[in-house]
């Protein structure tokens, strides 16, 4: 085994830095993880907005080779997650292997080496055996298509990229969505801001948050009794899991239903407000939302809940769908990211000079998520269909890691120059998922970020995780073409540009 394939990896998000770990711990110590921002920690560094969490249990929204005994809530907060990332940097050594401020810009697959170009912004080419995409699902900000967006005279900004240095006290601002971003933010600004106009397009299906400070004897307890952390993982695991029942049997959500409608009452008394609030689609076809400030929030004298969406911006505020115009010193996009399609995390050229958005024009599709027929020798985590609505993306990237791990293993091993997923093999695939998300409560009556403007589902994962992991435990060298003579590539063929 001579571990000699040079290895790209994109992003130092939980995928890359995941997937830097394991090539380490089975010897590979060529490869470079390129990461666009100035440090490690992905979607975690780059959300900073007021009240950024997660609405997933960080003792299971860690990695399993990881775990950590002083979370100090049960959700953790951006800042937490982002300093877990910095300490599995650098306790997995993997700071060497880092480079940041390198955006890859393109990649383009050379057949008859069997390697991939890599372009970066700062001008550096490199060679790799292998590309791993770890580029995230969510990391491309969405802005939404209304007039004027370019008259608007105040200050905008996307909820992914906040202005810390926007001093928002006694000033009017407009947040326009209310998805997970903005149901966050709104009760954190809410008490700073003079006026604070929330432009709601469609109500958002909002269950409690069982957040709670992580108790002084709990943590002695996963530090010190054996096994305790691993049950807790286990607990919260199998109970998330279960909801899956719910996403693919929609007639079984009814429950859920009950539960946020008696939550919206309990926490919103007066039945103008409240009927704003109802949503009047099937539980779960959007994702769930879990809060328990939103809704007081909006009860504040100085917050205004505007159905019907943002129709328009002018030069000093927004215009709601009836016409009327609020003026606006600051205008907040909680408008959510490109995911479902116009996907390529960047430009990429594959076999016969093919981009990969034109192999997704229909909508992005992959075999088990991680490889496209057409791309040999290129990984995707987080790719198509891999998301979830009910539990921890932390494990789907540790099952794609797995999946890859054993894809590189064997191209070491039988020194194979490429690897790339039959055609059939990843259509069959595909039409199997698509059959399967046909029933699910996803596919009921709303308009999501899950789908394409046709409908297609491209981002989730229909199924129970753990199949998902048994289907990626092992690379099946029967579904790939493989040809042999592999040449470890050269690395940086040109440098970064000088800055001057
Ligand atoms: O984005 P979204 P997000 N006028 O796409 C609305 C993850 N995440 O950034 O529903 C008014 O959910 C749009 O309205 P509609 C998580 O996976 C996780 O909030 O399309 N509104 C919607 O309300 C999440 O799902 C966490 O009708 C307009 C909003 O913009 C994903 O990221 C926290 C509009 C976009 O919501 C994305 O969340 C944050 C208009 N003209 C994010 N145009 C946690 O873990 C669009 N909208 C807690």
């Amino acid at each position: 085994m001579a571990r000699d394939m040079q290895i790209a990896i994109i992003g130092a998000g939980f995928a890359g830095l995941g997937m830097g770990v394991r090539l380490k711990q089975a010897g590979f110590e060529n490869f470079t993880i390129y990461e666009k921002e100035d440090g490690v920690g992905g979607t975690w560094r780059v959300n900073t907005y007021p009240g950024a969490a997660c609405d997933v249990q960080s003792h299971l929204y860690s990695f399993s080779f990881e775990q950590n005994p002083d979370w100090s809530r049960m959700f953790g907060t951006q800042q937490e997650i982002l300093d877990y990332l910095e300490h599995v940097a650098d306790k997995f050594q993997l700071r060497p292997h880092l480079r940041c401020h390198r955006e890859a810009v393109g990649a383009e697959y050379d057949e008859r080496q069997g390697i991939w170009r890599i372009s970066f912004s700062d001008g550096e080419v490199v060679e790799a055996n292998v590309v791993v995409s770890g580029a995230g699902g969510l990391s491309r900000p969405a802005l939404p298509n209304i007039p004027g967006i370019d008259d608007y005279e105040g200050t905008m900004f996307h909820s992914a990229r906040w202005r810390h240095d926007v001093d928002l006290t006694g000033k009017r601002v407009a947040v326009i969505g209310t998805g997970a971003s903005a149901i966050q933010i709104v009760p954190q600004i809410a008490p700073l801001v003079g006026k604070l106009d929330l432009y709601q397009r469609t109500p958002p299906w909002i269950l409690p948050k069982p957040d709670r400070p992580v108790r002084d004897w709990e943590k002695l307890l996963y530090r010190h009794a054996p096994g305790a952390l691993t049950a807790q993982r286990l607990r919260l695991y199998s109970t998330l899991e279960l909801r899956v029942l719910g996403f693919t049997h929609p007639q079984v959500m009814k429950p859920f239903e009950l539960a946020a409608k008696r939550f919206l009452k309990s926490q919103v008394p007066d039945p103008e407000l409240r009927k704003k609030l109802t949503p009047n689609y099937t539980i779960g076809c959007k994702r769930i939302l879990l809060a328990n400030d939103y809704y007081p929030a909006l009860m504040r004298d100085n917050v205004e809940l505007i159905s019907g969406g943002a129709a328009a911006l002018t030069a000093g505020g927004v215009v709601d769908k009836q016409g009327v115009e609020r003026p606006a010193d600051v205008v907040v996009m909680c408008t959510g990211f490109y995911a479902a399609e116009n996907v390529a995390p960047f430009p990429i050229l594959g076999r016969g000079g093919r981009s990969l958005d034109d192999a997704w024009r229909d909508g992005p599709e992959a075999y088990l998520g991680t490889t496209v027929h057409g791309f040999p020798n290129a990984f995707l985590i987080v790719g198509p269909n891999t998301g979830l609505g009910h539990s921890s993306m932390v494990y789907m990237i540790e099952s794609q890691i797995n999946y890859i791990m054993s894809a590189l293993k064997q191209m070491d091993l039988f020194r194979l120059k490429s690897v790339e997923v039959r055609e059939d093999v990843q259509h069959r695939y595909n039409e199997r998922l698509q059959k399967r998300l046909a029933r699910t409560v996803w596919n009921t009556d709303c308009a999501s970020w899950y789908k394409t403007a046709s409908g297609k589902n491209t981002t989730l994962w229909p199924s129970f995780t753990f199949a998902y992991r048994a289907r990626t435990r092992l690379f099946q060298p029967w579904n790939y073409h493989l040809e042999p003579g592999l040449q470890p590539a050269r690395g940086t063929v040109q440098p970064p540009r000088l800055e001057v």
